[in-house]
C-alpha cells in the first residue's frame, strides 16, 4: 500500500508540475479581515500562529484573526538558524523550553505537516579546562531542573564530529563539550505554514499583508486595532511581533524594556553530509549545523548596535566563518552562498515576555531575543492560555512583564548558555 501511495504522490507531482499546478489547492484562504473578532492576534510568525491554533484547538475559540504586515513567516521565524533545545539555567525557563521540545516531538503529527524536526543533538564545546569545568557546574543545575544534558569528553566528540580539528596545538582545541541528545533542528518555514494551515483549518482567519498602525483604547482598554486594512475590533489582542514589540507597545501608550538588534546568519554551498550535530563553541561565539538540503547553516552574535536592518554584513560573515574554518579545517573550501538578518527583541535578563500589559484587554509574547524559534509551541500553548482566560498559566507567570519593576529577573544571559 506504501508503494502504491508513493506511486501515485510521485505521478500527481509529475501531473502537477507539468500542468502549471492548477490542481493544488491553497494550503490555508488569503482573507480580508472582518469588522471584528473575539481575539486578533497581531504576527503572522511561529509564536502568533502557534497561538490562534491553541485558540481554536484547546480553547474552542474560532473567531480568531491572526494579522501580518507581511507574509507569514517572513520575520524571523523564517529567518532563524532553527536550533530547537532546552539547555536553560533556571528552573522557570527550563520547564518552558522542555514543554516545547516535547511539543515539537509530536508536532508533525499533530498538525499533519511534516517539520522535519530532527534530533540530531546539540554539543556546545569547552576550549580549555576550566570552561569544561564551568560548563559542568551548568550541566549540574540542569539536570536538577530535569533537562536531559551530560557532559562529554573530549575523544567522545570527536567521533561524533569527526571532522573537527583533533590537534590539541590547534586554535580552539577540543576539550569535551555538553551534550544535549534531544536537541536538534527543524524546517522553519514548515512550523509557521503547519500552524497556519492548522489554525485556518479550524477557522481561524489568516490575513496577510495588514498592518497594524495603532490601537483604539476606551477607557483604558484596548477595544480595535487600526490597520493599514481598515479598524478591526477585538475583544482581546495579543501582540507576538518580536522586533516590533516596542515600537507598537509605544502606540498603545506604554514602553517594554526591549532592545531590537540584528542577528545575522549564513548558508554554505550545499555538500553531502558531513554534520551530524549542532555544533556551538561559547568562546567564540560561533555555531553550525548542516541543513537537510546539505547547506551548513552559520551563526554568530548580534550586531553590535540596535538597528531593524534584516541584512547581512562582511564583518559579522568574517568573524562567523573564521573560527568555524579553524574548527573544522574541510569547510575552508566551501563558498558562502546566502547571508541574512532578522530584527530580534532582546530584553533585560534574555528571557520572554509573556502576560499583560498596562493596557487592559492588550496581552504581549515578546522578548525572545535570539531563542524564541524553539519555544514556539511552549510559546503558543501559553499565549493562547492567557488570551483565553485572561489568566496565567502557571508556567508564564515567571515571565510577565511585572517582574523587572519588582525585581524578579529570570536572568538567561549571564546564568545559561542562551546564545
Ligand atoms: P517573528 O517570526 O519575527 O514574527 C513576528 C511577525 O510580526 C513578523 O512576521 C512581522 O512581519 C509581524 N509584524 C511586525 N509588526 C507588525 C505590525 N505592525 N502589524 C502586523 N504584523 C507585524 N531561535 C531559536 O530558538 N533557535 C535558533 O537557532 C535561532 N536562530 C536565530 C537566527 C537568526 C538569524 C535570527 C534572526 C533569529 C534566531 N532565533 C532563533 C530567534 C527566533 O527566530 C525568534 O525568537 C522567533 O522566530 C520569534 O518568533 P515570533 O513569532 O515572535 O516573531
Ligand atoms: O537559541 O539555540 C539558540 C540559538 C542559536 C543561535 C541562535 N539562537
Amino acid at each position: 500500500m506504501p508503494g502504491l501511495l508513493s506511486r501515485y504522490s510521485a505521478w500527481r507531482l509529475l501531473r502537477e508540475g507539468l500542468a502549471g499546478q492548477q490542481g493544488w489547492t491553497p494550503a490555508w484562504e488569503d482573507r480580508d479581515p472582518d469588522p471584528a473578532y473575539d481575539v486578533v492576534v497581531v504576527g503572522g510568525g511561529g509564536h502568533g500562529l502557534a497561538t490562534a491554533y491553541y485558540l481554536a484547538r484547546t480553547h474552542g475559540i474560532t473567531r480568531v484573526a491572526v494579522l501580518e504586515k507581511g507574509w507569514i513567516g517572513g520575520g524571523n521565524t523564517g529567518r532563524n538558524t532553527t536550533i530547537i533545545r532546552s539547555n536553560y539555567f533556571h528552573p522557570q525557563s527550563a520547564a518552558l523550553y522542555d514543554l516545547s521540545v516535547s511539543l515539537y516531538e509530536t508536532l508533525a503529527l499533530e498538525l499533519n505537516y511534516n517539520i522535519m524536526f530532527s534530533q540530531r543533538g546539540m554539543m556546545e564545546i569547552a576550549h580549555n579546562q576550566p570552561e569544561l569545568e564551568s560548563m559542568a557546574r551548568a550541566a549540574n543545575a540542569m539536570r536538577i531542573n530535569g533537562v536531559d544534558i551530560e557532559v562529554i569528553g573530549r575523544d567522545e566528540v570527536l567521533r561524533r564530529e569527526p571532522l573537527l580539528d583533533p590537534s590539541p596545538r590547534s586554535r580552539w582545541p577540543v576539550y569535551g563539550a555538553l551534550l544535549q541528545r534531544r536537541a536538534g533542528t527543524a524546517r522553519h518555514d514548515a512550523v509557521a505554514w503547519g500552524y497556519a494551515r492548522a489554525a485556518a483549518a479550524l477557522g481561524v482567519h489568516i490575513v496577510q499583508d495588514c498592518e497594524v498602525r495603532g490601537f483604539a483604547i476606551a477607557g483604558g482598554r484596548v477595544v480595535a486595532v487600526e490597520t493599514s486594512r481598515g479598524t478591526v475590533r477585538a475583544e482581546r489582542l495579543g501582540l507576538a511581533v518580536a522586533g516590533n514589540s516596542s515600537v507598537l507597545a509605544r502606540r498603545a501608550g506604554f514602553d517594554l524594556p526591549l532592545q531590537s538588534y540584528t542577528l545575522q546568519a549564513m548558508v554554505s554551498e550545499p555538500v553531502k553530509p558531513c554534520l551530524n550535530t549542532v555544533v556551538l563553541s561559547t568562546s567564540t561565539g560561533s555555531y553550525v549545523s548542516q541543513s537537510d538540503k546539505g547547506e551548513l547553516v552559520m551563526g554568530g552574535n548580534l550586531d553590535r548596535a540596535p538597528s531593524y536592518a534584516q541584512r547581512g554584513s562582511f564583518r559579522i560573515s568574517q568573524s562567523v566563518v573564521s573560527p568555524l574554518v579553524e574548527l573544522f579545517p574541510a569547510f575552508a573550501t566551501l563558498k558562502l552562498l546566502r547571508q541574512w538578518g532578522g530584527t530580534v527583541d532582546t530584553s533585560p535578563d534574555n528571557s520572554p515576555i509573556i502576560g499583560p500589559s498596562p493596557v487592559a484587554g492588550l496581552y504581549l509574547n515578546c522578548g525572545w531575543g535570539t531563542g524564541g524559534f524553539k519555544a514556539i509551541p511552549a510559546g503558543g500553548t501559553l499565549f493562547a492560555h492567557l488570551l483565553a482566560t485572561g489568566r496565567h498559566h502557571p508556567l508564564s507567570e515567571p515571565f510577565d512583564y511585572g517582574r523587572f519593576a519588582r525585581g524578579e529577573l529570570v536572568d538567561e544571559g549571564h546564568a545559561g548558555v542562551a546564545h
